[in-house]
């Protein structure tokens, strides 16, 4: 039985995201998407309502399941006999952000990583920018599922942003 972890923020999960998730599935048996902590980031949702976001979001995808991943994520992989670490990636940028995460989790535990070439049609989509547009109020179809918007929506407004 392969398995794939898909690491991520997911502050909040996209249909980027999900692209990613749909195309890592399509390659193994089993896939974690691992909810975890990136410090360089400023998150809009804790850890718990990431992970429910995204229990939601994946809800009718088979052989996906959802878990909050504190600390070490090779860690993690090593201790679940993960087979790979699947990532997507939009662009260049991406590739060089990932390069090095890529060399330490191998470094760290053995695990390979994969990338998949995001659907160029959600290239733009990225977590920091669908925040921004909602900041300003701006429609968030075809860039996170239904529930994500509304809980974004919900979310801005109690924090007075
Ligand atoms: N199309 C395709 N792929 C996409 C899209 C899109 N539209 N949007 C995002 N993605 C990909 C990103 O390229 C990334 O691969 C993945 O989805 C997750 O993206 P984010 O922004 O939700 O998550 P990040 O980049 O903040 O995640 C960083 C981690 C949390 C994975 C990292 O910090 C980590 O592993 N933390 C755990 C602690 C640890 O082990 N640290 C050492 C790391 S070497």
């Amino acid at each position: 039985m392969s398995l794939a972890v898909c690491p991520g923020s997911f502050d909040p999960i996209t249909l980027g995201h999900v692209d990613a998730v749909r195309r890592a599935r399509a390659m193994f048996d089993e896939v974690v998407v691992a909810v975890a902590h990136n410090p360089a980031k400023r998150y809009l949702f804790d850890a718990d309502e990431r992970v429910d976001l995204a229990r939601r979001s994946l809800a009718d995808l088979d052989g996906v399941r959802v878990e909050l991943v504190p600390g070490l994520l090779a860690r993690y992989c090593a201790d679940v006999g993960a087979t790979a670490i699947v990532k997507g990636l939009r662009g260049a940028a991406d590739f060089d952000a990932e390069h090095a995460m890529a060399l330490m989790n191998r470094h760290l535990s053995g695990v390979e990583t994969v990338f998949v070439m995001g659907d160029p049609a959600l290239a733009h989509v990225a977590s920091s920018l669908v925040k921004d547009v909602a900041r300003h109020g701006g429609d968030l179809t075809d860039l996170v599922p239904p529930a994500v918007a509304e809980a974004m929506r919900r979310a801005l407004s109690n924090s007075g942003e």
